[in-house]
């Protein structure tokens, strides 16, 4: 395993831990639905269902996935719709600079709109080949490989664009705005003016 995709401060344990906040939510496919909005381009709020989401483009990706606890999945090949292709169905407006992702219980993470839209952010229903387990975000979580692991939002219900910075549950709890794993961005002590909005 090469050292150089280690970044600072991380190591490879066995197996893979579930890390999340609160409880695992059940899913109900006949009550689910994934909403964007906020300040899209038409300024109108987009929907689908389950079967709609199912039946959007997919993509594979192999990717690590970095824990801020310190743990690294190293190759992790995941599959699901790019964000960008979400986006491409519900635009975005100029003046949309963030986007808020929420979850299941009001979890939330924040990103810039060029972070959410890299092309290796997915919104992921599979993991190693398999649906992904209920404690790892089944039936769809977003994953944001260059981020710290809080940023990979499990149960995602809503993409919410804003125009300007939020802290989403971790960001606003003490945890670095921006999260990148190689500058080991990890708390809100570290950040520089500009990283973020004002801690309350
Ligand atoms: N909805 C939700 N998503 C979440 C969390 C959470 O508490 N709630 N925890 C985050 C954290 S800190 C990490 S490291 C990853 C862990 O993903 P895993 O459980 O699949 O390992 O999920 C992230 N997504
Ligand atoms: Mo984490």
């Amino acid at each position: 395993m090469p050292e150089h995709r280690l970044p600072p401060g991380q190591h490879v344990p066995r197996g893979w831990p579930a890390v999340h906040y609160g409880p695992v939510p059940r899913f109900r496919p006949e009550r689910w639905d994934l909403r964007v909005y906020g300040m899209t381009a038409s300024l109108g709020e987009y929907r689908w269902t389950w079967p709609d989401f199912a039946a959007l483009p997919r993509t594979d990706l192999t990717a690590d996935f970095h824990c801020v606890t310190r743990f690294t999945r190293l190759g992790v090949c995941w599959s699901g719709v790019p964000t960008s292709e979400l986006a491409a169905l519900a635009p975005p407006a100029d003046s949309a600079t963030h986007v808020m992702v929420w979850a299941e219980y009001g979890y939330s993470a924040n990103l810039p709109v060029a972070d959410f839209l890299a092309s290796d952010v997915l919104l992921a229903t599979h993991r190693d080949g398999a649906p992904l387990a209920a404690e790892h975000g089944h039936p769809v979580r977003l994953v944001v490989p260059r981020r710290y692991g809080w940023k990979s939002v499990k149960w995602v219900r809503a993409i919410e664009y804003l125009d300007a910075d939020r802290r989403g549950f971790w960001e606003e709890r003490g945890y670095h705005n921006r999260g990148d794993p190689w500058r080991e961005e990890r708390y809100s002590y570290q950040e520089e003016p500009g990283d973020g909005p004002p801690l309350a």
